[in-house]
């Protein structure tokens, strides 16, 4: 006391001191606490901020891998060939029908079946597509016609390929009507499917007839489909007939003359599909070509190979309202591997590739010019639409 009397503080000035001294501890206390609850908040929304960028990374990754996944709009036919999955040997799948109803289950008979076919498909009458009909009165005037106008002594199996159900009375009358087996095979199962990887909801055709997808559909089915069904593998030859066309005049048995010939398909006239109409049909060439290249095969058929080839804006094909195909052919390992490229590249559902052009493509490619019968050159009579 005596000393900082003698330096000049008195004892108020100490207290005075001290009580600053406590004021600046209590500010530094609560700044500290401050800074404390603050870097705690800072700590938890940083946390916050890390999840949700996690989050948000996650969901970009996601949406990234799908677009990835979509398919293109240019088919990258080298990384197709690539495609483990391509290298597998293929087998013919044998889908069984779910819903076949024949001629001789509605007469409670037994008999074997034809050794040839003769395949029609309809859309059952229904009120779901743009144009619903009742395709059966017309089916049952073609069937008529068939017997009296083929020559193969009304032996051979009727397939009516279905989607949809006839009613009862559309059954018993095309079952009167022709003295053939007929088989009504429901196809519902198969027919509404797409290629693999291929989404019908995100994307549009480029080509409608009937409902949004159907005309692919019936691509789809007639191109591969159908050899896939098991109610075909029992059968050596196939006629197919839309039913909007039909033979004229007398037909011999082409079933007879096909196997006398040794030929593997019987073509009706040539048409083109043009790439003004159908947007994307040229692209086929890329898919033919990564074929060839990947299996080394050199075209059987040359000539309709540089068919394909030689026009730039147009895709030839046999306008194969009307065919007939050795189904031996469509067996083939090679035959069912250009088929599953087809498939797999979606083709027939990005651009609408028709079956009759590629079914021309797989002439080309597997079928000598001397294996080809022609109606013209035949003089077999057809008609269309009819
Ligand atoms: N079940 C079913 N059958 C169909 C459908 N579209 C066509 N078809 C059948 O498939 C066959 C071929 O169909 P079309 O409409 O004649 O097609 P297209 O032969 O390419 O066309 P055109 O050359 O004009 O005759 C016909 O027998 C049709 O009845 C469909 O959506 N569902
Ligand atoms: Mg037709």
């Amino acid at each position: 006391m005596m000393e900082t009397s003698e330096i000049g503080y008195s004892p108020n000035e100490d207290q005075g001191v001290q009580a600053f001294i406590r004021t600046l501890n209590s500010l530094r206390n609560d700044f500290l606490q401050k800074i404390k609850q603050y870097t705690e908040c800072l700590r938890e929304k940083i946390f916050l901020i890390s999840i949700s960028s996690i989050s948000l990374l996650i969901v970009l990754f996601f949406y990234t891998f799908a677009i990835y996944l979509q398919p293109i709009i240019f088919v990258d036919f080298n990384k197709h060939v690539m495609s483990k999955t391509m290298l597998k040997p293929s087998i013919v799948s044998s889908i069984q029908e779910p819903y076949i109803y024949s001629k001789n289950q509605y007469f409670n008979r037994t008999r074997k079946p034809s050794e040839n076919v003769i395949a029609f498909l309809v859309a059952s009458f229904a009120g779901d597509i743009r144009r619903a009909y009742n395709p059966y009165p017309k089916l049952g005037e073609k069937l008529f016609q068939l017997d009296e106008r083929l020559g193969d002594n009304k032996i051979t199996d009727i397939i009516i390929f279905h989607t949809g159900y006839p009613f009862r009375a559309d059954i018993t009358s095309i079952v009167h009507t022709t003295a053939r087996n007929v088989l009504f095979v429901n196809v519902d199962h198969i027919f509404y499917k797409f290629s693999p990887g291929f989404d019908p909801h995100i994307r549009d055709p480029t080509w409608t007839q009937k409902g949004k997808w159907h005309y692919h559909h019936m691509c789809y089915f007639w191109f591969k489909q159908v050899f896939e069904l098991k109610i075909i593998q029992r059968y050596r030859y196939m006629m197919r007939l839309d039913d909007d066309s039909g033979i004229e005049g007398k037909w011999p048995n082409v079933f007879e003359i096909i196997a006398k010939r040794q030929a593997v398909y019987m073509a009706n006239r040539r048409e083109v599909d043009f790439n003004y109409v159908v947007p994307g049909v040229t692209l086929v060439r890329n898919l033919t070509v990564a074929f060839m290249k990947k299996y080394k095969i050199k075209p059987r058929n040359p000539d309709m190979m540089a068919d394909v080839f030689n026009h730039t804006i147009e895709i030839p094909n046999y306008w194969n309202n009307v065919e007939v195909i050795d189904l031996s052919l469509i067996r083939q390992i090679e035959v069912i591997d250009f088929m599953r490229w087809v498939d797999e590249s979606r083709g027939i559902f990005l651009y609408r590739w028709g079956d009759a052009p590629l079914r021309y493509i797989t002439l080309a490619l597997f079928v000598n010019a001397t294996q080809i019968l022609h109606l013209n050159k035949l003089g077999l009579g057809y008609c269309h639409p009819c």
